[in-house]
C-alpha cells in the first residue's frame, strides 16, 4: 500500500476538492511511491488564505529565530542525509552520489541562508538636511508563491523556501509532479523544526491549474520558478497583468571551451561530469563542447573512450555512473533529437535507448556524442539529456563567438593555463555564471545563480541575492530636528 498525501495547508495533509489523484514512480522501475491530489485553482485559494493568516506573527518572529527553524531543519537533514538521499534518487532517477549532493546542496543553503537572519541588511547613510537620518531596512512581501522542477528536487525547493522563510515572508508553493514526495518529505522536516502552520503551504497538481492559480492570484506578491523556457514566458506575461514581480531560471546550452594549453585529462573529467552527470538533466549541464583543432583528435579520441566505458544502469548502485531520464516524455523528447543530430550531424558514439533486464524498468539512454557544424539545431537548442554536441574551432575568438551564438546564457566553461585567456574569457563569455578549469555544473550555494540572455529576466537566487528576491526594500527619513525642513528647497 502506497501512502496517499493531501494538500499541506496550514500545517495539515488535506483532500483536494477535485477528488482526482495522481502517482509519484521511481523512474528506474516504474514502482508507484505515493499519490497526490490533483489540485483546483480553489485548493491554492484555500492555501493562499492560510498563508495569509500565518503572515502577521511569521513577519514579527524575530529574523534570527526564524533562522532557528531553518537550522533545526538542516540538523534533521543531515541526520537523514543517507535516507534522503535515496529518496532522491528513488524519486527522480540522478545517481546516488548526486541524490546525496543534492541533499547536501539544501543542508549548504539553509545553514547560509539562516545566518542571513542575523543580517538582513541595510543601508544607513547621510542627510542633505541637519538632524535627520536616512535608512533602508527589508521588509517581508507577504504570500509568496514558489514552482519547482523535478531535476533538484530538494536542492530548489530549499534554495526557494529558505530564502522566503528567513526573509518574513509565508508561502504557497507547488512541486514539480514528477517529484512532489521528496517535497513532502522536506515539509515534515520543517513542521518537525518546529516551522509553525500556514507558513509553508503546499499544493499538489498541474502547472495550467495549480500553478497559474498561484501566478495570477493578486494575493501571491511575488513568484519564483525554475523550469522551461515557454512555462516561464507564459509566467511572465500572466504576472505582468499583476505587475508581480517574478523570479525566473530557465535553460541554458552550456558550452565548455578546452584551449590547446589545457591540461586534458582534467578537462576530460570535468567534460564527463558535466554533460553526462545527472543525465545531462540539470539547467547547467554541458551540452557543447567547444574543441580547439590543435588537440581535436587527440582530445576526441580520450572523451569518446572514456563516455564508452560510462556505466548506465541502477541509480542506487554507487557503481553507475548514469542513470534513467526522469520518465517515458522526456525520453521520447531526448531521442527525439537524436533523431534529428542524426539527420544533421554525425553521431560519433550512442545514439540509442537500451532496453533489456533492468533497462526495461525505465527509459535509459546511452551516452551520446555528436560532432557538428555550429548552427544546427542540436548545437543550439537545450535538449535536457545525455547528449553533447561538439564543435571544432580554429581560435580563441571563434569559440567565443560559437559560445555566445545561442538564446540560453547560464553557464559556461574554459580549460586553458593561460592566465590572460582566462580572464579575457570571463571578460567575454555571455552567461551568469563562468568556470575556469572546472565544469560547468557545481554552483555553490552562497552565491549568486542564475543567467543571461533567455536564461532567466535579470534576478539571481541563491547567495545573498536570494534575499533580494524575497524582500522589499523600505527607504526610511527620520527627522530629528524639530521643524520643517525641505529636501532641494533652497534659498538660494
Ligand atoms: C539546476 O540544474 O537547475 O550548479 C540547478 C549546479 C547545481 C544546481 C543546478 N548546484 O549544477
Amino acid at each position: 500500500m502506497v501512502r496517499s498525501y493531501g494538500h499541506y495547508i496550514n500545517g495539515e495533509w488535506v483532500p483536494s476538492e477535485s477528488g482526482q489523484w495522481f502517482e509519484t514512480k521511481s523512474p528506474t522501475t516504474g514502482e508507484v511511491l505515493a499519490r497526490f491530489p490533483l489540485g483546483t485553482r480553489g485548493d491554492v485559494q484555500r492555501a493562499i488564505e492560510a498563508a495569509e493568516a500565518a503572515f502577521p506573527a511569521w513577519r514579527r518572529t524575530p529574523p534570527p529565530r526564524r533562522g532557528e527553524i531553518l537550522l533545526r531543519a538542516a540538523q534533521i537533514m543531515r541526520e537523514r542525509k543517507e535516507e534522503l538521499g535515496r529518496l532522491v534518487t528513488r524519486e527522480m532517477g540522478k545517481v546516488i552520489a548526486e541524490g546525496k549532493g543534492d541533499v547536501q546542496e539544501a543542508i549548504d543553503f539553509l545553514e547560509y541562508i539562516a545566518g542571513e537572519g542575523r543580517r538582513l541588511l541595510g543601508e544607513t547613510t547621510t542627510s542633505e538636511l541637519p538632524n535627520k537620518f536616512c535608512m533602508t531596512v527589508r521588509q517581508p512581501m507577504g504570500v509568496v508563491g514558489c514552482i519547482t522542477p523535478w531535476n533538484f528536487p530538494m536542492a530548489i525547493p530549499m534554495w526557494k523556501v529558505g530564502a522566503a522563510l528567513i526573509s518574513g515572508n509565508t508561502i504557497v508553493f507547488k512541486p514539480a509532479s514528477l517529484t512532489p514526495l521528496c517535497v513532502a518529505t522536506l515539509v515534515e522536516i520543517f513542521e518537525e523544526a518546529g516551522l509553525p502552520p500556514g507558513v509553508w503551504n503546499v499544493v499538489t497538481g498541474n502547472g495550467g491549474t495549480v500553478g497559474m492559480e498561484i501566478v495570477e492570484n493578486p494575493r501571491v506578491k511575488a513568484v519564483s520558478f525554475t523550469g522551461g523556457v515557454p512555462a516561464g514566458r507564459t509566467i511572465y506575461q500572466a504576472a505582468a497583468q499583476h505587475l508581480k514581480p517574478v523570479e525566473l531560471e530557465l535553460g541554458g546550452k552550456n558550452p565548455q571551451i578546452v584551449l590547446p594549453d589545457a591540461n586534458l585529462e582534467l578537462a576530460l573529467e570535468g567534460l564527463l561530469f558535466g554533460a553526462f552527470g545527472t543525465a545531462g538533466q540539470r539547467c547547467t549541464a554541458t551540452s557543447r563542447l567547444i574543441l580547439h583543432e590543435a588537440i581535436y583528435d587527440q582530445f576526441m579520441e580520450m572523451l569518446v573512450r572514456r563516455t564508452e566505458a560510462l556505466v548506465v544502469g541502477d541509480p542506487l548502485d554507487p557503481r553507475t555512473d548514469v542513470g534513467p531520464v526522469v520518465d517515458e516524455a522526456a525520453g521520447r523528447s531526448i531521442m527525439s533529437y537524436i533523431e534529428i543530430g542524426k539527420q544533421e550531424a554525425t553521431l560519433i558514439t550512442g545514439g540509442e535507448r537500451l532496453t533489456g533486464g533492468l533497462y526495461d524498468g525505465g527509459f535509459f539512454i546511452k551516452p551520446t556524442i555528436f560532432v557538428t557544424e555550429h548552427g544546427t539545431r542540436i548545437s543550439k537548442e537545450e535538449i535536457f539529456g545525455p547528449v553533447l554536441s561538439v564543435i571544432k574551432v580554429g581560435s580563441y575568438e571563434e569559440a567565443i563567438r560559437v559560445a555566445n551564438d545561442v538564446e540560453y546564457g547560464l553557464s559556461s566553461s574554459v580549460y586553458t593555463r593561460d592566465v590572460n585567456l582566462a580572464f579575457r574569457a570571463i571578460e567575454d563569455l555571455e552567461t551568469g555564471i563562468t568556470y575556469i578549469n572546472a565544469p560547468t555544473i557545481g554552483a555553490e550555494v552562497h552565491l549568486p545563480f542564475g543567467g543571461v540572455k533567455n536564461t532567466g529576466n535579470g534576478g539571481r537566487e541563491a547567495g545573498t541575492s536570494a534575499i533580494d528576491e524575497f524582500t522589499e526594500i523600505k527607504t526610511v527619513f527620520v527627522d530629528y530636528s524639530n521643524r520643517l525642513q525641505k529636501a532641494q528647497i533652497r534659498e538660494e
